[in-house]
This record gives structure tokens, C-alpha cells and sequence, in this order.
């Protein structure tokens, strides 16, 4: 019996002289990381929006000659981070869109950057502008369930303003052709929902025939005619 205490004092030993030997390596491990507690270089970022039309302009991509490409949010802001001390290319790219400047160089210095801005401009032949800013040449009334007037002949460059006048239903401007009974889309423009009292303004850049309807209401048919 004595024996058997004797063998298990004498491991619990070797545990502890074993353990200890581990956090004195430890120990010494951590030591000779050396600098370690010493913190990461500071970076910043460069940030800024993109608006089109006056509008914030969602999904452009903005990529640095250095760091990791980043897309504007709904609104058009964007920002870069962890940018160490540098000069750094920004460039703006969506699908269908120009860019005004193409491109810009900033030196970042100890300082986060801000108000990097870039104007885009589609290269679409209509364009949303935004209603609060834009000079308007020709206004359409939603209400009724008609779009009034339903024709609308216009000169290239003009902006056309729709107004949803209903008292509580919501409508839709969309590009392509209508039955009557069914729409289709041709995918020029698209208002999305329009709720009462909001309006939706596009400027048509090349002239042609823009027929249009309502989504939910396809019996709802207008049509721009730019010269
Ligand atoms: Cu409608």
C-alpha cells in the first residue's frame, strides 16, 4: 500500500516538474519573439462618392493601384482602408458608364483622404437624372391609372419629369412595348416603383422612339418621341 502511494507521489512529481519546464519555454518562446507588442504599421483610407446625374450611383467599382478593389454603396460612397503611407491610382469602372476624372492620384501622408469624387455619365441613350436638380423640359402626369399627356415629343437633351399624382397608388415608368394585357421590356429604363407624390426624371440623349408602360398596370401605355 505504502508502495503504491509512494509510485503516484512520485508521478504527480514528474507532472509538475513536466509543466513547469513547458511554461519556462513558453516563457522564453514569448521572449524571443521579440517586438511583438510593438503594433502593426498605421494605415488609412481614401474615400469618396460617385454620383450620376446628381445621384449617388450604386456598384461602381473602385480599385486602387495597390490594396483591394471595393464597390460604391447605394448612396455612391466607397471607402478604401488599410492603405499604409503610399501614392495610390483610383480608378472608377462600371459597365455602360464614363468616368469624369478616369482616373485620380492620391499621395496618402499619415491622414485618411476624403472626398475623392468622381462624376459618371451613361453611355446609355436615357439617363436618370435627379428630379431636385434637373432642368425640366417636359412634364408627365401619372393618375388615373393613365400617363397624361400619354405622347410626349421631345429634343434631344430634354428631361422628361413624371409625377405620380394618384392618391395611393403606386406605378411604374418602364421602357417596351404593352399590350394592353402584358408588358415587355426592353430594358432602356425602369422607374421601379413610383409611390404617390414621387417623381422620376430621365434625359434621353439620342433621339428614336421610347414607347413605355406600367408594369402593374400594362393597360397604363405612354411613349417619348425624341427628335
Ligand atoms: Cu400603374
Amino acid at each position: 500500500m505504502k508502495n503504491i502511494i509512494m509510485s503516484e507521489t512520485g508521478i504527480k512529481s514528474l507532472f509538475l516538474v513536466s509543466a513547469l519546464m513547458v511554461l519556462v519555454s513558453l516563457g522564453l518562446a514569448a521572449c524571443g519573439g521579440g517586438g511583438s507588442d510593438s503594433g502593426s504599421a498605421a494605415t488609412y483610407a481614401i474615400s469618396g462618392q460617385v454620383l450620376s446625374g446628381g445621384i449617388g450611383l450604386a456598384g461602381v467599382a473602385i480599385t486602387p493601384s495597390a490594396g483591394t478593389a471595393v464597390n460604391t454603396d447605394g448612396s455612391g460612397n466607397y471607402t478604401i482602408s488599410g492603405l499604409a503611407n503610399g501614392t495610390y491610382t483610383i480608378t472608377p469602372s462600371k459597365t455602360g458608364y464614363t468616368f469624369t476624372p478616369p482616373s485620380s492620384s492620391k499621395t496618402v501622408s499619415s491622414a485618411n483622404i476624403t472626398n475623392v469624387d468622381f462624376t459618371a455619365v451613361s453611355t446609355s441613350s436615357v439617363q436618370v437624372v435627379d428630379c431636385a436638380t434637373a432642368v425640366t423640359t417636359t412634364s408627365v402626369t401619372i393618375q388615373n391609372f393613365s400617363f397624361s399627356p400619354a405622347a410626349v415629343t421631345i429634343s434631344v437633351n430634354d428631361i422628361v419629369k413624371w409625377t405620380n399624382a394618384a392618391a395611393s397608388t403606386t406605378h411604374t415608368v418602364t421602357s417596351g412595348s404593352s399590350t394592353g394585357t402584358t408588358g415587355t421590356p426592353d430594358g432602356k429604363f425602369d422607374s421601379g416603383s413610383i409611390t404617390p407624390s414621387q417623381t422620376y426624371c430621365l434625359k434621353f440623349t439620342t433621339s428614336g422612339s421610347y414607347p413605355y408602360f406600367c408594369t402593374p398596370h400594362p393597360s397604363m401605355i405612354g411613349a417619348i418621341t425624341v427628335q
